[in-house]
């Protein structure tokens, strides 16, 4: 994959670039916790975006869309958001680093990788964090890792108009090999934990679906969240988000809730609550307890929270049937995208072959799996420019 998009840098631009590599991500637990503030447990994984790029000598950005066959240039002098969806991604990192005070010169880049679209892996995530590793590379500029996430959730915000937390965008940058990531998205204090699952793997079920309603539920959901934390306020000053919320205090306070909004603020706390405990789980190596968690908290996003869809809450329901599976449940924003499942080695075949023929069944759609590998975040990719000749 990377030499071809090498080779194609070198077709269409006729220099040599420097190569990044930017992951997707799964979250193991603490799914809508990190715009409340709360917890998250993410990790890179080999399903990722290559970039290859170069300084033009020009004010213009010259990008090229491996996966799409498509190629744009734009004014560096008078960055906008785009007609080209694809091309948002790329101008709303750019324009965050103008923001932030720096010359962006004209460059040249070839960008595309093998991160499902549209899957809840995070493909939007990698393009941003790809792109600004890069330029923070390029140009020298000596930006810290931790202001690039922030600059690539502020470009999904500002240009995807999507007003996402920052856990997709942390776990692309500070993924690690087989570990997982616990970060407070208050704070911004983060740990890793060891994944041994020597005897499991992480696999994703890709439902091959993702209803219209994503973008703008997640928007009602943010909604939501600050709703109920305005009601607690009143009685709490040092209430600032739901991550400083207990579930004694709501239920104190219950009556003063419209239903809905209940119901979403304690799935929230119900769900930091699990990603604390599920690390403790990891700590001591206890995987069944750590899997307990996963199908509570699928549970909680399909009844409480209702981020789920049918496809999800069948997939993750069959997979609690099966002894092959610790735990499982949907992942990231909800209403289609995968299902992340801990399976036994042993039972790997198995396992995607019953889902694959159970799920064809009742949906009559050819379900995809993938086994996930745990991989470091963004890097530079070493390239042997003898390989990748245009
Ligand atoms: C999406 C968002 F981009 C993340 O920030 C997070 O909120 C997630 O949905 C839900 O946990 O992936």
């Amino acid at each position: 994959m990377v030499q071809d998009i090498v080779t194609k840098f070198k077709e269409i631009y006729r220099q040599e670039p420097v190569v990044v590599r930017s992951p997707g991500r799964v979250n193991l637990i603490g799914e809508h916790t990190d715009y409340n503030m709360g917890f998250v447990l993410p990790a890179a994984i080999n399903k990722e975006i290559y970039f290859a790029l170069a300084p033009n000598g020009t004010n213009t950005m010259r990008a090229h869309a491996y996966d799409l066959e498509e190629t744009a240039e734009f004014d560096l002098n008078h960055v906008q958001r785009s007609e080209i969806g694809w091309a948002n991604y790329l101008l709303g990192v750019v324009a965050q680093l103008q923001k932030a005070g720096h010359d962006v010169p004209g460059f040249d880049v070839v960008f595309g990788g093998n991160i499902p679209i549209g899957a809840g892996l995070s493909s939007s995530a990698a393009v941003e964090c790809g792109l600004a590793y890069g330029l923070n590379y390029l140009f020298a500029y000596g930006i810290e890792k931790f202001d690039l996430v922030k600059m690539a959730q502020k470009a999904e915000h500002e240009y995807a108009l999507v007003m996402c937390g920052i856990m997709d965008q942390f776990a692309s940058m500070f993924g690690k090999h087989n570990h997982v990531v616990k970060l407070d998205c208050r704070s911004l204090e983060y740990k890793y934990y060891p994944l041994e699952i020597d005897d499991y793997r992480i696999v994703l079920c890709d439902t091959q679906v993702k209803h219209s309603l994503a973008s703008s539920e997640y928007n009602t959901r943010r909604q939501e969240c600050e709703t109920g934390v305005a009601i607690l306020q009143k009685h709490y000053p040092e209430v600032h988000s739901l991550r400083d919320v207990t579930l004694e205090m709501l239920a104190q306070h219950q009556a003063e809730f419209d239903p809905t909004v209940y119901k979403r603020c304690t799935y929230v706390v119900q769900e930091n609550l699990r990603v604390e405990e599920g690390c403790n789980d990891l700590e001591r190596g206890d995987l069944e307890a750590f899997g307990q968690k996963m199908y509570a908290s699928h549970q909680g996003l399909q009844h409480d929270y209702e981020v789920s869809c049918p496809e999800l809450d069948f997939l993750a329901d069959l997979a609690k049937e099966s002894d092959a599976v610790l735990g499982a449940r949907m992942m990231g924003g909800g209403f289609g995208g995968c299902t992340i499942n801990i399976v036994k080695l042993t039972h790997l075949d198995a396992f995607t072959q019953d889902m694959t023929k159970a799920y064809k069944e009742k949906f009559g759609i050819d379900l995809k799996t993938y086994v996930a590998e745990i991989v470091n975040g963004s890097s530079l990719v070493p390239i042997d420019f003898s390989k990748a000749s245009a």
